[in-house]
């Protein structure tokens, strides 16, 4: 902080001087109607001693706070300047002479000028803390459009404030935005069972994996469907197996799963679907649970799509808990504009993601998640279609 003092004719000149010495980001401290110094000062007329004051330590060091400081110290000096009206107009009515008359004016002149200065110091500052928000909005402005919870929202900017770098907010997040998507490492082998709520594209999926398996991999792998509610949908499998020439059976009874399973031993893959039961229902739940359990495997995908709404989300990924599911498989990415919902349901189930899928196409529409690329999705630079 560097303080000086100054002796002028009026606030004008006061203003001009600070500005011209200590910059347009000093501030006035106090100031004082005085006789100037010196002997001969006595029959000369009043003076101001104005004291300014610069914070010259290092800019980036200012925050908030310092902001905050500065505009306390206006306020003040704003409130020694109507007492000090005060003082000006009892003596203003002690004084009865034509010469005090013009004092008047001048020192209302001064006051006026002393008024408009820290108005045009408080607005200035006004603006400066406005342009911080902004640039606050502008990353929170981003997140908010690719429809992320708040909670994440908040979590996100927290996280980049943290970062101690020179890369801009948005670089920032997704750096953040990468290290929250959790790959899995579940390797496709033995028993996979997919779960999920009905039109996610289970089905459409396993299909997309036998493919692979099959025809890409040259895996032997085998199908099998609880997929007895809704009629059509055996069909529907029984037709991807049968254009890939692989073993497909369909299971009614809990009992009937262990058989499936011992007869489809020798394939490298066997893929479980299943019906897309109301995970609101603990009995359909518990149901599925009996048959999951019967496959004796852990290897248990929850598949939900990337346009579930925000507040379903919550409700699927708590419903189908009880199944025990260990990894995620995000469906309909090119169906979304924005893809916040992938980070809210990794937030919620906590679970790795195995698989993307980004299309009806058998088998090509379905990969890994690529982290990186999330975060450049959730922020608007780019989109799956
Ligand atoms: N656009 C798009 N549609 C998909 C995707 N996956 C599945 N579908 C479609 O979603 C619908 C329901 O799929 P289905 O596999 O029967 O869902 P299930 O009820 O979970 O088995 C079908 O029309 C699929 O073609 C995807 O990644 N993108
Ligand atoms: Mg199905």
């Amino acid at each position: 902080m560097l303080i000086k003092k100054y002796i002028v004719n009026n606030m004008n000149e006061a203003m001009n001087r600070i500005r011209y010495e200590l910059g347009k980001e000093a501030i006035i401290i106090s100031q004082r109607k005085i006789r100037r110094p010196g002997f001969l000062g006595f029959f000369k007329k009043k003076v101001i001693e104005v004291t300014a004051a610069i914070d010259n330590s290092n800019k980036d060091d200012k925050d908030m706070e310092s902001s905050v400081e500065i505009i306390k110290k206006i306020m003040e000096n704003k409130e020694k300047l109507n007492s000090k009206k005060l003082e000006l107009s009892k003596e203003e009515f002690n004084k009865n002479s034509h010469e005090d008359k013009n004092k008047q004016l001048l020192d209302k002149e001064i006051l006026l000028n002393e008024i408009q200065e820290m108005k045009n110091m408080m607005s200035s500052m006004m603006n400066n803390s406005l342009s911080v928000s902004q640039e606050e909005s502008e990353l929170e402005g981003l997140l908010k459009n690719s429809d992320l919870n708040e909670d994440i929202i908040r979590n996100i900017l927290m996280k980049v404030e943290n970062i101690d770098n020179e890369l801009e907010d948005v670089e920032k997040a997704k750096i953040v935005i990468k290290e929250m998507i959790p790959i899995s490492t579940m390797i496709l082998k033995d028993v996979i069972v997919l779960v999920g709520p009905t039109g996610v594209g289970k089905t459409t999926t396993i299909a997309k994996l036998a493919g692979r398996l099959s025809l890409i991999e040259k895996k032997t792998v085998g199908l099998i469907t609880i997929d007895t509610y809704r009629i059509g949908a055996v069909e529907q499998l029984k037709t991807y197996a049968d254009i890939m020439r692989i073993p497909f059976k369909v299971v009614f009874s809990i009992k009937d799963m262990e058989e499936a399973i011992s007869d489809m031993k020798d394939c490298d893959v066997i893929l479980v679907d299943t019906t897309g039961r109301n995970s609101k229902n603990t009995m359909q739940i518990s149901e599925l649970r009996a048959f999951i359990d019967n496959t004796r495997t852990e290897n248990i995908h929850l598949v939900i799509s990337a346009t579930t709404k925000n507040r379903d989300i919550d409700t699927i990924v708590e419903g189908y808990k009880p199944l025990g599911y260990n990894n995620i498989i995000i469906t309909k990415l090119d169906e979304t504009t924005t893809y916040g919902s992938v980070l809210n349901i990794i937030q919620y189930a906590g679970k790795p993601v195995s698989f993307i899928t980004t299309g009806q196409n058998v088998p090509d529409d379905i990969r890994k998640i690529d982290p990186e690329e999330m975060g450049t999705l959730i922020l608007g630079e780019n989109n799956i279609c």
